[in-house]
C-alpha cells in the first residue's frame, strides 16, 4: 500500500482529491482539522489534512507482459498470495465503506469518529456516536471544542452502557471462578485479585486448580499461593474438586483457576461443566484477551452462554491500541466488565473496571500505534 497526504479547506475538497488520484480504491489513514494561527487570534484559518493510501494494483502497471508471454505454473506460494490478497481487498473494502458513512459528517467531529474507528468500535456504534453529536451541534448551531466534543461522546456511551454493569467481585459470593481460552491471562489475574483480596480486604483465601493438563500450570498457581501464603488443591475430577471445597471451608473467598482450552471445541467446555461444581455460592468469570480477533472471542463467548457468567475481564490491553471490541462484545451480549489488565505484573497490573475508566481507555488507546 502506497500512502499520500492531502490538505484542503473541507473534508468534502480532501476526499474530492483523494478520488481524482486514486478513484475508490483509496483507503482514509487517519484525517485532523488543522487551524493556522493566523493573526492575533484572528484570520485564523482552517483546513483538513487528510493521508489517504491506496493498493498500488489500482495504479497503472509499469510494466505489462507482453500479450503473448508464457505464464510460469502457479506454485503454491503464489497461491496463497493471491489469498493474501483477496484477503487485504476485502479489509480495504470494509474500510472504504465505513469512510464514506463518516463523510455526511462535518470535519470537526473526524478526528474523534475515526479514533473511535482505530479503535475497532463498531461500525453501527460509530454512526450512531456521530448521528448524535452532529444532531448536537444542529441543535445548539455551533461548532463544539475537541473538550465539548469528548464531554458529549462521553454522555453518549455513559447512556449506551447503561444496562451493563461495572464492578470487581463482589466479595459476598465464596467462590470466583474464572473461565477462558488458552493463555489469555486467567492464572496471572486470579493471582492478581487474590492478592488484593489478601492485602486490601484482609480475607482468608484460598485456591483450586484443575488445570492438570500442565505440571508447570499447577506450579504457576502454588508459586503466586505461597507467595500469598495460601493453600492450593488440585482437581482432577469431580469427586476432587468436591472433596477441595470441603478442605477450604474456612477460607473466606475460594479462587478456581481452571485449564485453558480450546474452548471452540465443544467437548472441553463440557469437561468443565462435569468438573467444577457451579451451584455453588460462585461468581463466573470469563476472561478475554483484548489481542483476540473479535469473531473469535465471540465464538468463545457463545461456547460459554451455557455457564452463568457474571462478568468479562479484559486482559492484555498494553499490547493492543484497539480496544473497542471490548465495548462491542459487552453491548451485544449484555454482559458487563470486571476488571482490565494492562501488563504482567502481580498485583500491580489490574483495574477495576467503571465507565470512567472505560472510556479514558478508549479515548487513550493510541500510545502503542
Ligand atoms: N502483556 C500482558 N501480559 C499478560 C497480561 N496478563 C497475563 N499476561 C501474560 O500472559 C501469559 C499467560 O498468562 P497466564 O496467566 O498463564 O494465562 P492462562 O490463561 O492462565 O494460560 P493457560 O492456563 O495456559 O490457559 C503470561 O506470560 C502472563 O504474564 C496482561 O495484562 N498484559
Ligand atoms: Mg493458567
Amino acid at each position: 500500500m502506497k500512502m499520500k497526504k492531502y490538505t484542503a479547506p473541507t473534508m468534502v475538497e480532501a476526499m474530492k482529491k483523494v478520488r481524482e488520484d486514486f478513484g475508490d480504491d483509496a483507503v482514509i489513514l487517519s484525517s485532523s482539522v488543522i487551524k493556522s494561527k493566523g493573526f492575533l487570534g484572528l484570520f485564523q484559518k482552517r483546513s483538513v489534512e487528510v493521508v489517504a493510501g491506496f493498493d498500488q494494483k489500482a495504479e497503472k502497471p509499469i510494466y505489462e507482459p507482453p500479450a503473448r508471454a508464457v505464464l510460469p505454473a502457479r506454485s503454491d506460494a503464489a497461491e496463497s498470495l493471491q489469498a493474501e490478497m483477496q484477503e487485504m481487498k476485502k479489509m480495504i473494502k470494509g474500510m472504504q465503506q465505513s469512510d464514506r458513512t463518516l463523510e455526511k459528517y462535518p470535519d470537526e467531529l473526524i478526528p474523534l469518529l475515526v479514533k473511535l474507528q482505530t479503535q475497532g468500535l463498531a461500525h453501527e456504534y460509530i454512526a450512531e456516536a456521530g448521528d448524535a453529536l452532529y444532531e448536537q451541534m444542529k441543535k445548539e448551531k455551533k461548532d463544539f471544542t475537541e473538550t465539548e466534543q469528548l464531554e458529549l461522546l462521553k454522555q453518549w456511551f455513559s447512556a449506551k452502557l447503561r444496562e451493563v454493569s461495572f464492578g470487581g467481585i463482589s466479595y459476598t459470593k465464596k467462590y470466583i471462578n474464572v473461565l477462558g481460552p488458552t493463555g489469555v491471562g486467567k492464572t496471572t489475574t486470579i493471582a492478581k485479585i487474590a492478592a488484593r483480596a489478601l492485602l486490601e480486604e484482609k480475607k482468608k483465601i484460598g485456591f483450586i486448580t484443575t488445570d492438570t493438563y500442565r505440571i508447570a500450570a499447577i506450579e504457576q498457581l502454588r508459586t503466586y499461593a505461597n507467595l500469598l501464603q495460601a493453600p492450593v488443591e488440585i482437581a482432577y475430577n469431580a469427586t476432587d474438586f468436591a472433596a477441595a471445597i470441603e478442605k477450604l471451608q474456612d477460607r473466606d473467598l475460594i479462587f478456581i483457576d481452571t485449564a485453558g482450552r480450546n474452548y471452540k471445541e465443544t467437548k472441553f467446555v463440557e469437561d468443565l461443566q462435569r468438573l467444577v461444581d457451579f451451584s455453588l455460592d460462585m461468581e463466573t468469570f470469563l476472561v478475554l484477551s483484548t489481542t483476540s480477533k473479535e469473531q473469535d472471542m465471540d465464538i468463545i463467548i457463545e461456547r460459554f452462554e451455557k455457564f452463568p457468567i457474571e462478568k468479562f475481564i479484559f486482559t492484555k490491553t498494553d499490547e493492543t491500541s484497539s480496544v473497542g471490541s471490548m465495548i462491542n462484545l459487552m453491548l451485544k451480549y449484555s454482559i458487563g466488565m470486571a476488571y482490565f489488565t494492562d501488563g504482567q505484573e502481580v498485583p500491580e497490573d489490574i483495574t477495576e473496571a467503571n465507565f470512567e475508566k472505560l472510556f479514558t481507555l478508549l479515548l487513550a488507546g493510541d500510545q502503542h500505534a
